[in-house]
């Protein structure tokens, strides 16, 4: 039994579109996270740090948003959503995981907690905007590099993919969101065309713009 604990447009969005992409079966139980049941007991007992997503996969309680989607990989390896192990196209995709999760997604918790950055109320505002250029010039680098490519491993499509569009997906309300960058709406429009996304983005009942 597979369940993805999960809220609306969140970081569980990742894993819920790689689900639907592997024709999985599994269950999706909502979190409440604007009424904090991220922080519950209960909840805490599946992830300490009091984030969305979980991921239950029999005996396994993972969270992580790139930990489950690595797993994910491995465990529906005939849906072809990450190159074989061991090739260096591989490497490459490991890199873009790695990338996207430890550099633009740990930067969007700035965008969108700034109060936990600074003990400072006068300075929320402007560790937001500070939060805001760091993201736009992590997309100009991550644009750059999308210029002569389909998907981010180049001709094939991985779930490297569906993390970038989840990414360019948070940065909509950006003084410079990242759709204005014209390889990334490219990218964006490709992975939104794929009928599993779409199929997330209907459970989760997410509406356009989308992004
Ligand atoms: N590094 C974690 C970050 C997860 C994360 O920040 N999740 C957000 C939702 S996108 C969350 O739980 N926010 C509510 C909170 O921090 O209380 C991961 O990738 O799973």
């Amino acid at each position: 039994m597979i369940a993805l604990y999960y809220y609306p447009g969140n970081a569980s969005l990742l894993p819920h579109m790689i689900l639907r992409e592997a024709n999985a079966s599994f269950e999706m139980r909502f979190v409440d996270q604007p009424n904090r049941a991220q922080k519950s007991p209960e909840y805490l007992k599946l992830n300490p740090n009091g984030r969305i997503p979980v991921l239950v996969d029999g005996d396994l309680v993972l969270y992580e948003t790139a930990a489950i989607a690595l797993h994910l990989c491995d465990k529906f390896p005939e849906a072809g959503l990450a190159p074989a192990p061991g090739t260096p196209e591989r490497a490459e995709f490991y890199k873009w995981m790695i990338h996207l999760t430890n550099t633009p997604q740990a930067e969007y918790r700035a965008w969108f907690y700034p109060h936990e950055h600074t003990t400072d109320e006068a300075a929320v505002e402007s560790v937001k905007r500070k939060a805001g250029e760091r993201l736009t010039g992590m997309f100009d680098v991550i644009s750059n590099q999308l210029e002569d490519r389909t998907w981010l491993l180049g001709e094939r499509f991985s779930v490297a993919d569906l993390f970038l569009l989840m990414l360019i997906r948070w940065g909509r309300a950006m003084p410079r969101p990242p759709r204005e960058l014209p390889n990334l709406q490219r990218l964006a429009d490709r992975v939104l065309a794929r009928p599993a996304v779409q199929e997330a983005f209907e459970v989760e009942g997410l509406k356009a713009p989308f992004i």
